[in-house]
C-alpha cells in the first residue's frame, strides 16, 4: 500500500533526512522517499504491520504536521 504524506513546510535539509531516518527503523514501512522542496512524504508500506494514522503519528511525534494525505 502507497501513502503520500503533505507536510507542513520543512525548514531544512536535514528535517528532511531525520523523518527518513525515522521511517528506516519503523516495522512495516517497505520504502519511503521525503521530498524536501514540496515537502511530502512517499512511503511504501504493508498494511497488516502498520497504518496510516500510526504513520502519521510517527511523523508528528518527530515533530512534523501532517497537514493531507492522498
Ligand atoms: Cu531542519
Amino acid at each position: 500500500m502507497k501513502v503520500t504524506l503533505q507536510l507542513e513546510q520543512l525548514s531544512c535539509p536535514s528535517c528532511a533526512s531525520k523523518i527518513g531516518s525515522i521511517l528506516k527503523q519503523t516495522k512495516g514501512v517497505l520504502v519511503s522517499e521525503v521530498l524536501f522542496t514540496s515537502s511530502k512524504v512517499k512511503i511504501e508500506f504493508d498494511p497488516e504491520v502498520i497504518t496510516v494514522e500510526e504513520l502519521e503519528r510517527l511523523v508528528e511525534k518527530a515533530g512534523y504536521k501532517v497537514i493531507g494525505r492522498r
